[in-house]
């Protein structure tokens, strides 16, 4: 079964992403815009919960149902949520989100239904900064917006 979720993000900035699997072991197709990033990379994960009742705060940690260390999106070690880095070329302008991803799903226990897509301020480091938040946030800072991932209408 064909199923599509959506997350309209607000906070500093602003977006709209898309998220498209085309059957339970496919890849999910992570598409769309991002408004008013400012220049560089920036954090961008599924985090645990969709609960936005104190910002996007209340989302939790990064969504890790394998209890695993932070990580980049390529690595075997990561957690579920991490789709690693978005990046604008400029100040302000818009930013194409285009990812695909084995480990997000839209169905089933890696399901990111109802759970909050995060952006943060600063580059994720990927697990490999050797900060001490590296292994757990990659160290990506504030979390500038935020919304709560839906299903969407198919097609
Ligand atoms: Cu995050
Ligand atoms: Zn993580």
């Amino acid at each position: 079964m064909p199923a599509k979720a959506v997350c309209v993000l607000n906070g500093d900035i602003s977006g709209t992403v898309f998220f498209d699997q085309k059957d339970d072991s496919s890849p999910v197709v992570v598409s769309g815009e991002v408004k008013g990033l400012s220049k560089g990379k920036h954090g961008f994960h599924v985090h645990e919960f969709g609960d936005n009742t104190n910002g996007c705060t209340s989302a939790g940690p990064h969504f890790n149902p394998l209890k695993q260390e932070h990580g980049a999106p390529n690595a075997s070690v990561r957690h579920v949520g991490d789709l690693g880095n978005i990046e604008a070329s400029t100040d302000g302008g818009v930013t194409k989100v285009n990812i695909q991803d084995s480990q997000i799903s839209l169905a089933g226990p890696n399901s990111i239904i109802g759970r909050t897509l995060v952006v943060h301020a600063d580059p994720d480091d990927l697990g490999v900064g050797g900060h001490e938040l590296s292994k757990t946030t990659g160290n990506a800072g504030a979390r500038i917006a935020c919304g709560v991932i839906g299903l969407a209408k198919s097609a």
